[in-house]
């Protein structure tokens, strides 16, 4: 469904679309990984460094100002993209996996005691689970697992009633499963654990540039997301959380700015969000970011997902019709990608053979190595699809795919 937008049209926004890998017209699908960077962003990278960069805070001449002025648009700009009660709630980071180490460190340092629960799911990325895993050991605390059912990757909910005892202080799950393409109802699961006081936390990761986000309609406590899987440029996130937790939260990192006043013996702080942005931020990332983030709300975030679901279920639907194909993740309401595996080939043949053909996907575990060894195998294949894509690409990767079977059928 096409929503009257060319999206084809779009294509010429992203000037590394318009190339040849092996001879063949590159075909983008490993979106998931990290999306490309339409010239808006690339634009405004170029314009901060040839035009306004000084560091943010300290000076007090005119580079600094502006410098400081975009850094801190583009805190209230991230505030309006998830929709967050104040810019204040905003903290940059490096992206998903920084975001939640410090919600880790801080929280679980401060909060969790020998005994106490931490729940996750067993769709997590390795980010949204080895924090957890470090600050288990460090204060006792255990960590419990909501199931999956199987290959569709869905959440088994009817045992959470059972999973949220009184011990369980934290619950951590992932928005949109990145190896399997499921989209959580986190609204509900987070409505359940608030009524039991439990603090959440949601990876936004794979949702926060595929559809509209709002943390406070979502009703957790804090929401992680990358920049450079929305369009913006690496090295650059954003931690949210709500302020009254925030509030209650130690400094993650010590350094310069984020300090009131300090003594030799004795140090104190600043209220978030600079408390956890401690010295010299990342500061064209969050300018690129916002130029991302007008980009992406141009197009309108409501329209992307239907066209990311389109080209899944497409593809879905085609890889279905041939045979020897195993394939993971939900039937309805699946998120923009598809990971697969075909009889007696490795994930990771497919993916070379793919790139032979100019088709970009990727093989492996996807950072959810415990999540493979449940579903008994070591590594899916996995397209994954951004507003950029379309049907005829779809259409060459599917080509492609029944290329590699004939190619190991012999
Ligand atoms: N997934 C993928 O190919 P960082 O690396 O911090 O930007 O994002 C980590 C991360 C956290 N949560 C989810 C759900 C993710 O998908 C990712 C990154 C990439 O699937 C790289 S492994």
């Amino acid at each position: 469904m096409s929503v009257n937008i060319d999206w084809s049209a779009l294509r010429k926004d992203f000037p590394i679309l318009d190339q040849q890998v092996h001879g063949k017209p590159l075909v983008y699908l490993d979106n998931a990984a990290t999306s490309q960077k339409p010239r808006a962003v690339i634009q405004a990278l170029v314009h901060y460094y040839e035009h306004d960069n000084a560091n943010v805070h300290r000076g007090i001449h005119e580079l600094s100002n502006r410098a400081t002025q975009a850094f801190e648009a583009a805190r209230t700009r991230a505030a309006k993209f998830i929709h967050a009660k104040s810019a204040d709630e905003i903290i940059f980071t490096r992206g998903t996996t920084e975001s939640i180490n410090l919600v880790a460190a801080a929280w679980g340092a401060k909060h969790l005691r020998p005994g106490d629960v931490i729940l996750l799911t067993e769709l997590e990325h390795h980010s949204n689970l080895v924090p957890w895993q470090l600050i288990a050991q460090k204060t006792g605390a255990r960590l419990a697992f909501i199931p999956v059912t199987g290959d569709e990757g869905i959440l088994d909910l009817s045992k959470l009633d059972a999973l949220l005892t009184p011990q369980v202080k934290f619950l951590a799950m992932v928005h949109i499963s990145n190896s399997m393409g499921t989209v959580n109802p986190v609204e509900e699961i987070c409505a359940r654990a608030k009524k039991l006081g439990i603090v959440t936390l949601v990876d936004g990761a794979q949702s926060a540039g595929h559809l509209p986000v709002d943390v406070q309609a979502i009703g957790c406590d804090f929401f992680a997301l990358s920049g450079h899987k929305i369009c913006g440029p690496t090295g650059i996130g954003l931690l949210w959380g709500r302020q009254e937790v925030l509030d209650t939260l130690p400094p993650y990192q010590g350094g310069g700015e984020m300090i009131l006043s300090v003594g030799y013996h004795k140090t104190e702080f600043k209220q978030a969000p600079q408390r956890f942005e401690a010295g010299t931020p990342d500061i064209s990332g969050p300018i690129g970011l916002h130029a991302a983030m007008d980009y992406l709300d141009a197009i309108g975030r409501e329209k992307i997902w239907r066209h990311d679901q389109d080209l899944a279920n497409y593809a879905y639907e085609r890889l279905s019709a041939l045979n020897n194909v195993r394939l993971f993740g939900p039937k309805h309401n699946r998120a923009g990608l598809v990971s697969f595996l075909l009889k007696d080939v490795h994930a990771h043949d497919v993916v070379t053979l793919a790139d032979q053909a100019g088709v970009a996907l990727r093989g492996g575990h996807h950072c959810t190595q415990p999540l493979m060894h449940k579903l008994g195998v070591e590594s899916t294949a996995r397209a994954s699809f951004y507003f950029y894509n379309t049907r005829s690409e779809v259409d060459t990767f599917v080509e492609v795919v029944k290329e590699i079977q004939k190619f190991f059928a012999h």
